[in-house]
């Protein structure tokens, strides 16, 4: 569209967080002149964050590379693309052939999930590598979910999301989406969504460690022990079943397990395990007796309830919870969202399926169950320095930041150096990818187009909307599918100059044999006007639930449709999927998987545990996305800052002043930070936001380099996870905090 001042306007998903913001972009000489939320947004309805208008930032970012580098005796040079895969294609094969695949790591970041091009194209890399040693930001994020909605609904991917518009009662734990703007549930706008709850006289309550931006326009806010979540949800099951609050309703006939949970959850009354979790037992109760007599009613636990040591339970328990009261695949509840385009629990057989099997493979060195296909990320450092069989020499990391992400980064770091050669698909030299041989940058997302096959599965309501690339790509430059590809060449042994088309075919066709079975070549020959991500996109739209079959339905979805919907189409509130979305063999919502139920004795023998006196919990905040934006200037001159915030009985006994400078320890490391004495921290805890630490030496990061806070994961354990879901635990953890003289300061160079 172009105005009178020969300015165009562009519409395009803000490809930065869980929200998914429809955004309208002004450009005018070539250059983005304005960014808005796009009013006839059929999702977001004109939403936007600080950081959408940051796109414009990262577009122009001088630090943002715009070619290839190699390093050559220790310093990065420009490179060719060719000369890139060339250097590629020399180092890697060999170190495949003498050490095998399992020598070859990879890494995925969560930008993937927000670039159409790596999140269909980076497991095809990885099929193609067949190494055991993959790594992902989920085991520092939201594997517990995945285990617990894969054991009990039979996919990894069906995870159910709050229908807010419809709720009366939302119970929120670990999660802040006033900040988050919401993850693993797609919800733009969700102070107007809050506000309306309230409006129509529901109720939010907010369990957190911390009071925050979320508990600020909440009706009520209870402070928990971090760590402590599966013990209030355990005694919220226990009151339900002690009190007779269980009522099914509909789903009566498809949950199994009841009488097993029933006596698994014996143990764990309000009174026991309230000092466990500093929740009182009379509260635990109320929130249970609540839950149950609200008509429409939703429990939503996020990353606060992951990334502990009891991850899996806790998110097992949020459903549970939602299930026995009634408020499962309801309106106003918990919900199944159906996307228009790739959504596993489409495929197959409604109401029936194979389920999920984990620990498949063991990691070498500590022996933890692959999940999902994956190691826990904090198992990578260990497999590059052990040496025997197996040891990882090579690294391929695809938009991850793991030197900053994941725990202990240091050792990371350290054992980076020690690979024999790494490759980083990256669109920075920062923290990670400066231990790279071969930096691939990626496009700008203003270059790209744009549809969230992986948020759409977890949206707020149903939707189909694509975007357009903004701007032009440099005629020299490859996509970022097309750059996955020709690594797969190099691995396949076809070499860095293969003809990356008839890979993209080949791959594609061996995908639909696996999935389409006999239509296989009707579909690919459908397919054939397009190629790499469109292609791929069409065909999951066609073949979708709401797709137009190749023409068989002929007013429903195709990508030629969506492409030329601006704004979207809208596919209507969610609506109940129970029996037809379930993947388990019983083809029944497993209650009470076996995993599960012998967890709790874990839990039930921790119920004792002393409680340390100061623990550290972890933040997000507006201005940034966890490592990786603190370099946009429009982001940096806003209030991001990495303070530590403390509670005043806490720096009164540990001599902190607000505004001084404390130094936090763990373990023998430490880190140092500027204190901020609030009551919004319960005490005994202490808050730090993470991806901080822009203090590295090689790293190209001018802006974030002004101002580079601390790593927090200095001081988190790469030992300490989640044993079902590999999950690292990066919060609660145990510190020490002292200050820092002001004269010492002084003196230091930081
Ligand atoms: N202590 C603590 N640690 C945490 C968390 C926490 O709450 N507390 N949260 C965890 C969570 S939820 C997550 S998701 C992880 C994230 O872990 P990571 O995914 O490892 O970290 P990010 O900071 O998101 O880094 C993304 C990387 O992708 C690069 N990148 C950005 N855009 C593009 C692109 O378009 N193409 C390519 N090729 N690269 C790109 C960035 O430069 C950066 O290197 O961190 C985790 N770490
Ligand atoms: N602006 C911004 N938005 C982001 C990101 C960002 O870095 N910045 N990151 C994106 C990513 S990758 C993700 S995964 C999402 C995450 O989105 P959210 O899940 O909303 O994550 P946080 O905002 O970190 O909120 C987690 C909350 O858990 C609390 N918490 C810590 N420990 C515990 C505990 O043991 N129990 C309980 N009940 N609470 C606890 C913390 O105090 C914090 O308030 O946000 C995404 N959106
Ligand atoms: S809320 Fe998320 S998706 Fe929306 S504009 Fe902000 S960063 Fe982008
Ligand atoms: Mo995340």
């Amino acid at each position: 569209m172009t105005n009178e001042n020969s300015e165009t306007i562009h519409h395009r998903i803000c490809p930065f967080c869980e929200a998914c913001c429809g955004l309208e972009i002004t450009v005018a000489q070539g250059c983005v002149k304005r960014i808005r939320g796009h009013a006839a947004d059929v999702f977001s309805h004109g939403f936007l964050c600080p950081k959408g208008v940051a796109l414009k930032d990262l577009h122009e970012d001088p630090d943002r590379l715009r070619k290839p580098l190699i390093k050559r005796n220790g310093r990065f040079e420009e490179a060719t693309w060719d000369e890139a895969f060339a250097e590629i294609e020399r180092r890697l094969p060999p170190i495949i052939a003498k050490h095998g695949v399992d020598s070859v790591a990879l890494t995925l970041g969560n930008p993937i999930v927000h670039k159409l091009a790596l999140l269909l194209y980076a497991p095809r890399l990885g099929r193609a590598l067949g190494s055991k040693n993959v790594f992902s930001a989920s085991t520092l994020d939201q594997m517990p979910k995945h285990l617990s909605c894969g054991l009990m609904f039979g996919d990894f991917l069906s995870i159910p999301v709050p229908d807010i518009e419809r709720t009366d009662f939302l119970l929120m734990l670990g999660a802040n989406p006033m900040v988050s703007n919401g993850s693993l549930w797609t919800v733009p706008n969700f102070r107007d969504k809050a506000k309306a709850l309230r409006a129509r006289g529901g109720r939010l309550v907010v369990v957190d460690p911390r009071r925050t931006e979320t508990a600020d326009v909440a009706d009520e806010h209870i402070f928990i022990r971090p760590g402590g979540d599966v013990f209030l949800l355990l005694g919220m099951v226990h009151t339900l079943f002690a009190e007779k609050l269980v009522h099914l309703g509909r789903l009566a006939k498809h949950v199994a397990g009841v009488e097993v949970l029933e006596s698994a959850v014996a143990c764990f009354a309000a009174e026991k395990v309230s000092g466990r979790c500093g929740v009182p037992a009379e509260t635990i109760r109320t929130l249970a007796r609540t839950l149950s007599a609200a008509k429409h009613a939703v429990v939503y636990g996020r990353v606060g309830t992951c990334t502990q040591e009891y991850g899996t339970l806790c998110s097992w328990l949020v459903d549970v919870l939602n299930i026995l009261t009634g408020h499962f695949d309801e309106p106003g509840g918990a919900m199944f969202p159906k996307a228009a385009a790739l959504q596993s629990n489409t495929l197959g057989n409604p109401g029936t399926g194979k389920g999920i099997v984990t620990g498949r493979r063991k990691s070498r060195v500590s022996g933890a169950p692959e999940v999902l296909g994956e190691f826990p990320m904090s198992c990578l450092a260990e497999e590059i320095q052990t040496p025997g069989e197996g040891q990882v020499k090579a690294l391929i990391t695809v938009a991850s930041n793991p030197a900053l992400s994941s725990p202990n980064g240091e050792r990371l770091s350290t054992a980076m150096d020690q690979l024999e050669f790494m490759v980083s698909m990256d669109i920075y030299v920062n923290e990670t990818s400066r231990h790279a041989d071969v930096i691939l940058p990626g496009t700008s997302p203003l270059e790209d187009s744009h549809y969230d096959v992986a948020f759409s599965q977890l949206s707020y309501r149903n939707h189909a909307r694509y975007s357009h690339p903004v701007f032009p790509r440099a005629a020299d430059r490859p996509e970022e599918w097309q750059m996955l590809l020709r690594l797969i060449g190099i691995i396949q042994g076809k070499g860095a100059t293969a003809d990356i088309n008839q890979i993209d075919d080949e791959l594609l066709m061996d995908d639909l044999r696996r999935t389409a079975g006999p239509f296989a070549d009707m579909i690919f020959k459908a397919g054939s006007q397009r190629r790499g991500v469109e292609r791929l996109l069409d065909l999951g739209l066609r073949t979708g639930p709401y797709g137009d079959q190749f023409g068989m339905k002929p007013d429903r979805l195709n990508l030629d449709k969506v492409e030329a919907a601006e704004g979207g189409i809208d596919l209507g509130a969610l609506e109940p999927r129970v029996p037809e979305v379930l993947r388990t063999p019983s083809g029944k919502i497993e209650l009470a998987p076996a995993m599960l139920i012998a967890d709790l004795k874990r839990s039930a023998a921790d119920l004792g545990r002393p409680m340390p006196e100061l623990v550290i919990v972890g933040r997000r905040q507006l201005h940034g996305n966890n490592s990786w934006m603190h370099n946009l200037p429009v982001l940096a001159k806003g209030a991001a800052r990495c303070i530590a915030l403390v509670n005043p009985t806490d720096a009164a006994r540990l001599g902190l002043e607000d505004g001084g400078r404390a130094r936090i320890a763990h373990d023998g490391r430490s880190i140092e930070a500027e204190v901020e004495i609030t009551d919004e921290m319960m005490p005994g805890v202490i808050s730090l936001p993470h991806g901080w630490g822009h203090d590295q030496s090689g790293a190209q990061l001018e802006v974030a380099a002004a101002n580079p806070g601390a790593n927090m994961n200095a001081l988190m354990d790469e030992n300490r996870r989640d044993p079902l879901s590999g999950n690292a635990v990066l919060s609660g953890v145990e510190v020490e905090m002292r200050p820092v003289a002001a004269r010492v300061l002084a003196g230091q160079a930081r």
